[in-house]
Formats: C-alpha cells, structure tokens, sequence
C-alpha cells in the first residue's frame, strides 16, 4: 500500500471492521458473565456487565483496532478470514481490557475526575474503592479470554508470557511516575528529559504501542525476538504520544479528550515542567516551585500563564513535528515493507492528534 492511500485509509477507518470489533465485543463479555469457574449472583452479574460497559468501552481503541490492521498487512491481505479476523479482535480487546484496568487504577493513584467524558469509575457514588477489586477483575478478563480462545495454540505460552512482561513493565511505569512525584519530596531540580523519557517508555510504549504489533506478529507466526528494531521504533513513538498526552492536560479542550487534566496539580514529571524548566529563568523557575504540584486553581491557572509565556506550546509543535520527520526516518530505514507500513499505519493514527 502507498502511503497517501495507508493515510486515506487510517483516517476514513472502516466500517465493517469497527462493527465485527464491536460484535466480538459483546460475544466476549457474554463469555465472561457465563464463566462458570465462579457462581456468581444475580446482583453481581449486573455490576460486572455495567462495570466492564463502563470502562473498557468509550475509548478511541487505538490500540486494539492496531491489532487487526497490522495483521492485515503483514498477511498482505485487506480483508482476513473469518478465524483470523476474530483471533485479531480479541487480542485487540484483551489490550483493551487490559487498558481499562490500567486506567481505572491510574485515576484513583492521580485523583483525577473524569475519563472518557464521564466521572472515573471510582469516583461514582456507589463504586468508590471497590474500584480497586474491579480493576483487577478486568486484569483476571484478559486471562479467561486467553485461555478460552488461545489454549492450545502454538503461541499460548509466548502469548501468556508477552502480557505478563508488558505489564510488569507498565506497572514499573506507573511506579516511577507515582514516585518521582511523590509528595514530601518536592524538589523540581530532579526532572528533566532522561527521567521524563524513562518514565513515558514503560508507563505508555510498551502495553499502547509495542504490545498491538506484537500481537499481530504473534498471530502472524513471527519470533519477537528478530523484531527489536521494530520495538524500538515503537517505543520511540509510544514517548512520542505520552508527550502529546501530557501537552493535551494542560492545553487540551477537557469536553473534547473527555478527562480533565490533574498533572499539575499531582506535581507530575510531565513533558510541559520539564521543557519549562529548560528554558526558565531564575525568576520563572520561583513561579514555578511555588505553584507548581498544589490543587488551589489560582496555583493551576499561574503555571499554565507561564507555560504560556514560555511559548510552550509553539515549543510542543516544534517537538511533534521533528519527532514525526525522525519516526518517518527510521521507520524507512526498515528494510521490510510491510514492516514499515505497519508502523506508518500507526503513526499516523497518532499524528496531530487532538484527543
Ligand atoms: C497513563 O499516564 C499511563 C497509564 C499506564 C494508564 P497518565 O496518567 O498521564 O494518563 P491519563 O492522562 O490518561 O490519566
Ligand atoms: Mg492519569
Ligand atoms: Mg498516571
Ligand atoms: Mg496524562
């Protein structure tokens, strides 16, 4: 596929593929209520159902979709089988589900408010921390669907393995972030972009960009292990959308990404303190740890004026669009087309994002 129709193909997306994504969807879930390795209630039945609707679904699904386009293109196909469209779409929904169980711990940990356009789960009256058991049944999900779909395959055990890892290294992710901000421990002198880079790497490339592909390598009958100038472009391009994340907290249009920002007030290592940091001068730099990581909007509104005066924003446009021309790069640098058409595909479902 050339590149301008790839393009014209990501941002079209495809209708037919959307609704087998969504049918399979249902058909896993329906799976999960009538596991009978636990008897469960009536009462509980109905809260799993709403409590999986709640958080896996609403998304932009990136993620999972990715699954399924890479795999095409690896086959060289526009449209799979039957079988292999279905295996596709459920691994894309175990990294879905997977997400939503991220997600849901990720907003208690940083007290946020909101997440896909509605209050975070734990934050409805009736969940409240029990939203620390459910993300861990949406965890326990992505096991059942493996082992009920995957057992038996050739790659169940790599398959089991791979997610483990990705989410030994996310929650690694999580843990650095959470430490680095940790209250008590304020002191601004200790961010800057190796420690911002560390960070964004497990906490995003790994379960949002490398774990898609690899899915579809996997399906594909591919070693990961020939792949690593692949992953390394993948986590490349996951950093790449952490700082687009972050930049979105701050100047983003909340109704628009459905989540309101918290980075400055959890006085977070974001992409946006580090590059002030850079460029402040000593008098910037007092505004900044004096307001930076309080919950007082006043304190909120005083570092976004200065993230103002500091350009920031023209600063991030400069940084997406070399990003964009270095990924272009080494993605042409691959000597397998399908290779780089996979993660053209990828980037440009991420590239001036808005959302
Ligand atoms: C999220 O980082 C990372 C994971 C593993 C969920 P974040 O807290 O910046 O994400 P968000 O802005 O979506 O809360
Ligand atoms: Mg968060
Ligand atoms: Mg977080
Ligand atoms: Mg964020």
């Amino acid at each position: 596929m050339a590149t301008v129709e790839l393009e014209a193909a990501n941002r079209s997306g495809d209708a037919d593929t959307l609704a087998t994504f969504k049918e399979i969807y249902n058909k896993l879930k329906e799976e999960l209520l009538s596991d009978h390795a636990v008897e469960f209630t009536d009462e509980s039945l109905q809260w799993i159902d709403h409590m999986v609707d709640y958080n896996v679904l609403g998304g932009k699904c990136n993620r999972g979709l990715s699954v399924i386009d890479s795999y095409k293109i690896l086959k060289g196909v526009d449209v799979l089988n039957h079988e292999e469209m279905f295996l596709a779409c459920t691994l894309g929904w175990c990294i879905e589900w997977l997400q939503a169980y991220l997600l849901v711990h990720d907003d208690i940990m940083d007290n946020s408010l909101t997440r896909r356009g509605k209050p975070c789960w734990f934050r409805v009256p009736q969940v409240g921390l029990i939203a620390i058991n459910d993300g861990m049944i949406l965890r326990c999900h992505v096991s059942r669907i493996l082992q009920r779909h995957f057992k038996g395959k050739p790659y169940y055990v790599d398959l089991i393995d791979f997610f483990n890892e990705i989410e030994f290294k996310t929650t690694s992710g999580q843990f650095l972030d959470l430490i680095t901000s940790h209250e008590g421990d304020k002191d601004l002198t200790k961010y800057n972009m190796k420690i911002y880079r560390l960070i964004a790497r497990y906490k995003t490339s790994y379960y949002s960009f490398y774990l898609p592909v690899a899915c579809a390598l996997l399906l594909a009958g591919e070693n990961l292990d020939n792949f690593t100038g692949v992953k390394n472009i993948l986590v490349e391009m996951g950093t790449h959308y952490q700082i687009q994340d972050d930049y979105l907290d701050a100047f983003g249009d909340p109704e628009f990404i459905g989540k309101i920002g918290t980075d400055i007030e959890d006085y977070k290592c974001s992409w946006l303190v580090v590059q002030a940091l850079e460029c402040a001068n000593e008098a910037q730099k007092r505004i900044l740890s004096e307001n930076y990581g309080k919950s007082d909007p006043a304190c909120v509104a005083r570092v976004k004026d200065l993230y103002k005066d500091l350009n920031l924003e023209e600063v991030f446009r400069g940084y997406e669009m070399n990003s964009y021309n270095k990924l272009i790069t080494g993605i042409e640098a691959e000597t397998n087309k399908d290779i780089q058409n996979v993660l053209k595909s990828f980037l440009f479902k991420i590239y001036k994002r808005n959302k």
